[in-house]
Parts: structure tokens; sequence; C-alpha cells
């Protein structure tokens, strides 16, 4: 009897003790810092590390040579929100309604309390911040919002301790910035308003006044005029706190650094969401003819220059052994996103997809492969990994880092590949769901698009979807670039990536 007692107890520790570490996972727990480096619209073929030949980026390259450079990382989607939106919460977008592009006066879609890559993050007694672009709405959707009172719903609301954002993006309103619960610089006297239906009495749109814009638009863009430029929405008031475009890149970087450095005594994670490369595209006038692309060339050089004040404060502060950094993108390239930037009339032989085809918007590799480099020196070993692996993962494998857990309800996609982040020699996915509208596999070196009615371009980017009527089967180990369609030459495997995209997307 008392034998037995003893078994269930050791059964139970046993148990226990496998729930508690995670089976399989690793279980000694660190606490790096993490700065995750999440750029906007950079395409698979835009650093010169991979490839790109329109710009010197040369502090993304150190980073490359310094750490692991994936070769077959995803984006969740082909655009920003619902990419951010599996980054952060560990779920496909696809799984809740409401998570395409947003408008900037969106609610917020990650409902406050969820547990994000941040919260978990901050479980794990990590200091927690997220500078840069947001796109997943603000305020709890219970009333309009009312930009010149606190906010009540924010990142804050989510695990980080400290935001400052741009509520959606460059080209959409309120183009003015947002610091943890208030918009920063507004004058009482000048209230802000916002509105996506219809223009403010008295106020320019860039219809109407567009001979004085200092950049044209060449689709959608013309609605309130800020800075002489024509952006989505409608905003009257909030003049002294309106960004300038040619000084957001300093601002946030500036921000991101400070927070680097008053973070230094403890692990901190910094989720820096640049707005570069994305439209409008205003690098400061230092930039400018950086390149011979134009406008998009430029931006990627005042991104990397970001890239270069941040890995310059970690040595500064000589925190670069002790912190993981990542850098990779939320969507593939667009060269004509709505403004007349010149980056198609200037793009000469650089591909901003590499070799993949079709790019933001996208359903074919171009959408979602995306540039990925992790650095942790001493840690990792630097090389190359064509392992494939997902931002969705992030938040499963920092749980697992730190000794934290995953919630499988709130998070059932993220899967814990910490092995393959921090091992060039590890594998990670063995399969991983594209989405664009309509949704996408890849597994080993297949790719299955389903079928879907629909346009094959989008008439105004002139960007290829990978829209197609019937099935799509390319195997990319010998076709990365999509050409050529096996769907009818082995109807086996489409039936077997079929059913696994069906049952993943179920699941
Ligand atoms: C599109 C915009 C595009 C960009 C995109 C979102 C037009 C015509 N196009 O609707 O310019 O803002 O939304 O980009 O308005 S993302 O990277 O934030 O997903
Ligand atoms: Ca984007």
């Amino acid at each position: 009897m008392t034998q037995c007692r003893w078994i269930i107890l050791i059964i139970f520790i046993v148990c226990w003790a496998s729930i508690y570490t995670g089976a399989g996972a690793d279980p000694v727990v660190e606490a790096p810092n993490i700065v995750l480096i999440y750029a906007d619209d950079i395409g698979y073929g835009d650093l010169a590390v991979y490839g790109g030949t329109g710009a010197r980026t040369p502090n993304s390259d150190r980073l490359a040579r310094e750490g692991i450079r994936f070769t077959a990382a995803y984006a969740s989607s082909a655009t920003c929100t619902p990419s951010r939106f599996s980054m952060l919460t560990g779920q496909y977008a696809f799984r809740q309604k409401g998570t395409g592009v947003l408008p900037g006066d969106a609610a917020m879609i990650i409902e406050p309390g969820r547990r994000t890559l941040a919260q978990v993050l901050k479980d794990a007694g990590y200091s927690t911040g997220v500078i840069g672009k947001w796109h997943l709405g603000l305020g709890d959707g219970k009333s309009e919002l009312d930009w010149n009172k606190e906010i009540n719903a924010t990142p804050l609301d989510i695990g980080f301790d400290y935001s400052f954002i741009m509520a959606a993006t460059g080209d959409r309103v309120p183009t003015v910035y947002v610091e943890n619960r208030k918009v920063v610089g507004l004058d009482p006297n000048d209230p802000i308003r916002v509105n996506y239906n219809q223009n403010f009495a008295g106020e320019p749109t860039g219809t109407t006044q567009r001979a004085s814009l200092k950049m044209d638009w060449s689709h959608g863009h013309n609605d309130s005029i800020v800075n002489g430029i024509g952006r989505i929405g409608f905003q009257t008031g909030g003049k002294s706190a309106h960004w300038i475009d040619e000084e957001m890149a300093e601002v946030f970087t500036g921000r991101a650094v400070r927070f680097i450095e008053e973070q230094k005594n403890k692990p901190f994670f910094l989720y820096f969401a640049t707005h570069d490369i994305h439209v409008p595209r205003v690098p400061h006038p230092r930039f400018a003819g950086r390149t011979s692309m134009g406008p998009r060339g430029d931006a990627l050089v005042q991104f990397d220059w970001s890239v270069g004040e941040i890995l310059a404060a970690l040595d500064r502060l000589k925190l670069t052994g002790n912190t993981i950094v990542i850098l990779t993108s939320d969507n593939g390239p667009v060269i004509d996103d709505g403004y007349r930037d010149f980056a198609v009339e200037k793009l000469g032989a650089h591909k901003p997809a590499g070799v993949f085809r079709g790019g933001k918007y996208s359903l074919f590799e171009g959408g979602t492969r995306v540039p990925f480099i992790l650095r942790w020196p001493g840690r990792v070993r630097p090389g190359i990994s064509d392992s494939i692996i997902g931002q969705i993962d992030l938040l499963a494998s920092f749980a697992s880092l730190t000794g934290q857990k995953a919630i499988k309800e709130q998070s059932p996609d993220s899967m814990n590949i910490l092995p393959a982040l921090l091992d060039k020699r590890r594998r990670g996915r063995t399969h991983i769901i594209e989405h664009a509208g309509t949704l996408a596999i890849r597994s080993q070196n297949w790719k299955y698009i389903a079928p879907r009615e629909g346009p094959k371009r989008n008439v105004t980017t002139n960007t290829e979807l990978g829209a197609d009527t019937v099935d799509q089967l390319y195997d990319l180990s010998k076709d990365p670039g999509e050409k050529t369609n096996l769907a009818e030459k082995y109807p086996e495997k489409v039936r077997e990536l079929k059913a696994l995209l069906q049952n993943t997307a179920n699941q």
C-alpha cells in the first residue's frame, strides 16, 4: 500500500515537472534583453545582405554577419495589421474577424488583458516597451475615441509598460504621436478631431488643393493634407501635435535608444516598429538622394541608420552580449503604394522581393517571406538557416526561453521553435500558413495556394496577388519564383496539402 502511494507520488511529480517545464522544451530559464526591430514593407530582397543592390545597408549586414540570417522566415500575413496581430497574440489573424488593415480611428483589436508576447515577457520580469508603428487600434470601442482625452485601451493594457506610437500608419490620420494614453504636444485650445467618413468644414484636401502638395498621390491618399502630404482620413485641429514626416525616424529611434538606456539594469523587451519604409516615404533631407532609387531607396538607408543607432546604443551600454536582436518585416515589398515618389521609375535592377514572386498583398512568397535576422553574441553561432520559422512563433519560443507558459487557447498557432531560432542546424516548423485575404500553405518544399475568385493583380499597386480559380502547387526548392504550377502533375500532393491547410485552419 505504502509502496503504491510512493509510485503514485513519483508519477505525479514527473508529470508536474514535465508540464511545468513544457515537455521537450529547453528547461533552462534565461533573461537576455530582447530587441525586436520590426520594419514596415521591407521585402525579402531589399537589404544588401539578402541580395539587394539598390541601397547600402551596412548595419543590417553587420547584424547578419554576427547572427543567423534566416531564408525561410514568414510574416503571418501580407499586410500590416494581421501580421502584427498574429505576432503579438500567437493566433493567426484569419481566426479573428476585423483584423484586416485598420483605419486610424479603429478600436483596439487585441482585447485588454490578453496574454500577448509583451505580457508573457512582462510576467517573466521584463520591462516592456513599444515604440513606432502600432496599427492595431486604440480605445475600447464602447464610445467614439476622443483624442484629446486619456485613451482607455492602449498597448499598456496588453502587456507593455511603455508605449510611444503612431496610431495606425504614416499615411493615415491622426498624424500625431501617442505616448502611453495621451497624444503628445496637444494644445488644449486647438483640439484634434478625426473622421474617416467626411471632411471637416473648410479643411483642404488632396483633391481640392492637389497642386499645393509636396508629394502627389497616385491612388487614395487624397483626404486631409498634413505637412504638404495628402492622407487617408480627415482631421482637423491639433496643429501643435502634428508630426513632421522628415523627423519621424529620428523621433522613434531616439525614444528607442532612451528606452534602452533607462532599462539597462533589468531585462527589457523593446518592440521597435519603424515607420520606414512604408508610404509616405519622406526621409530626412540628409538621406534624400543617398540612393538612385528615390525616396523608397533613401528610406531603406534611413531604416538602416535606425538599426545602426540601436546597435551602437547596445555597444555603448555594454549590453550587446546579453541582448537578442531580431530584425524582420511585417510583409513583403510594394513599389507604388499610393504616392508619386518615383519608386517604379527608379527601381532599376533592384529586386525588392528577391527571387520571389508577388509582394505586399500577395499569396505568392513575396507577400510573406521576409528578412529575419537573429543575433545573440556568445550564445548563437552566426550563419545561415533555411529552417521554416514564423514570426507567430516568437511568443511560444520566448515563453520557453524565459520559463513562462503560453496559453494554448489564446495563442493556438504559436510554436516553440526556440532551438531553431538559436541554432542554424536545428529545424523549426514543417509547415506554416500564409495569408492574404485567402490562405496558402508552405509545407517542407511545397507550396499550395487555395483557389479563389477575383483579380490576379492589385490594380493600384500592380502586385501579382497569387489568386487563381484553380489549385496552385509549386516546388519551392526548384521553383522559388512560383512559375510552374504542378497541381495537375501531382494531384496526390494537392490533396495532402489541401487537407493539411483545412485541418490547420479549422483546428
Ligand atoms: C492601403 C493603402 C496603402 C497602405 C496599406 C496599408 C490606399 C490606396 N492604399 O489601403 O497605401 O496604407 O493600405 O499598409 O489607400 S500596411 O503596411 O499598413 O498594411
Ligand atoms: Ca506593412
